[in-house]
């Protein structure tokens, strides 16, 4: 007889999530006349979640897989996702999460493509009685209660664990090229600062130059080309890029200006996907820092936490057929 097994950490988070959620809208009803701070309604919600969606682009393989993620949950869950590309534009954002109110949706969730300029359409979500989530980027706001939370990566240890390498696998003077991510993404201001940190004890390792590529592998390759014909591109011996695909676009550079990317010049990226595994393999990327896209899961528990404020624990049922062998993994 198959047995459902459940992966304790993922319920038990939606779980403690769901009480905190509970507790926010006891506060909320308390101090708010009209819909709760959160804007999580008083009572669940019946039949399908409508959710807006506001994704940035497809930039990046890290993005597209991001986007697959969130449409397959979505999917799965019977959830009526209303999905906005914004093509890495902010202005296009703001449209989207306008629409959405006008939609009338239950929640509204997205990427916001830099950290500023948000407060005045997370006021008119807010007044609409309406609750966001943060993901994968977060904003810079001063009143926090215009979102519920943030579900992401912490991009400045991604920053560190990237210096960490050098600092570990490297001797000698490390004169590092940084091609940073779109300029006002938290993700490359963070990426930037964390690796800022971890190298200030180590002066042997520093960035003598540092440019944007817009987390594009296009962008990437001209940078590169670029810098190679400059003073410092004759000096540098590493490169630290924001995201593999900026990364696999210098390598292309690099090679067809004659240079042994991996060997000559030292090469940490954050994303991990498959594309710069390959280029691992192939000795010419020489460590990728994980930063996961696959978030669907997560957000729609808490999703379904929010909205049908509910969790259903999954549980199974044990016969006597197989007790002997599910005996060994009980925990209570
Ligand atoms: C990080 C994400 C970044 C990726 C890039 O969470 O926002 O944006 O690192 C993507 O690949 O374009």
């Amino acid at each position: 007889m198959a047995q459902v097994t459940v992966r304790i950490s993922r319920v038990v988070a939606a779980m403690g999530l769901a009480a905190g959620c509970m507790l926010l809208t006891a506060c909320s009803e308390q101090g708010v006349q009209d819909k709760p701070s959160g804007g999580l309604a008083a009572q669940p919600k019946e039949g399908k979640i409508v959710m807006g969606f506001s994704q940035i682009g497809s930039e990046s393989d890290w993005r597209a897989a991001n986007t697959v993620s969130i449409k397959t949950e979505a999917e799965k869950r019977g959830i009526d996702l209303r999905f906005a590309d914004a093509q890495q534009k902010q202005e296009n954002q703001l449209k989207a999460l306008r629409s959405f109110i006008a939609q009338k949706v239950d929640i509204i969730a997205f990427s916001p493509v830099v950290e500023t300029g948000w407060e005045p359409v997370l006021k008119e979500i807010q007044k609409a009685g309406i609750p966001v989530i943060l993901t994968d980027r977060n904003v810079d706001v001063t009143d926090r209660s215009l979102y519920v939370t943030f579900i992401g990566s912490d991009f400045v240890e991604e920053g560190r664990r990237a210096a960490k390498w050098f600092i570990e696998n490297t001797t000698g003077d490390v004169k590092v090229f940084e091609l940073r991510g779109t300029p006002g993404a938290s993700c490359a201001i963070d990426r930037k600062n964390g690796f800022e940190e971890a190298i200030e004890e180590t002066p042997r390792v520093q960035i003598i130059h540092s440019q944007d590529g817009n987390f594009e592998r296009g962008r990437g390759k001209e940078v590169m080309e670029a810098f190679l014909k400059t003073p410092k591109g004759k000096e540098f011996n590493a490169l630290y890029a924001h995201n593999d695909d900026m990364a696999l676009g210098a390598i292309q550079a690099m090679k067809e200006a004659g240079l042994k990317p991996g060997t000559d010049i030292k090469i940490v990226s954050i994303d991990a996907v498959k594309a710069a595994f390959e280029a691992m393999v192939a000795g010419e990327l020489n460590c990728t820092v994980e930063c996961n896209p696959l978030i669907g899961p997560q957000l729609f528990d808490l999703v379904e936490a929010l909205i049908k404020k509910r969790i259903v624990i999954k549980e199974g049922v044990y016969d006597a057929a197989v007790a002997k062998e599910a005996i060994k993994t009980r925990q209570y």
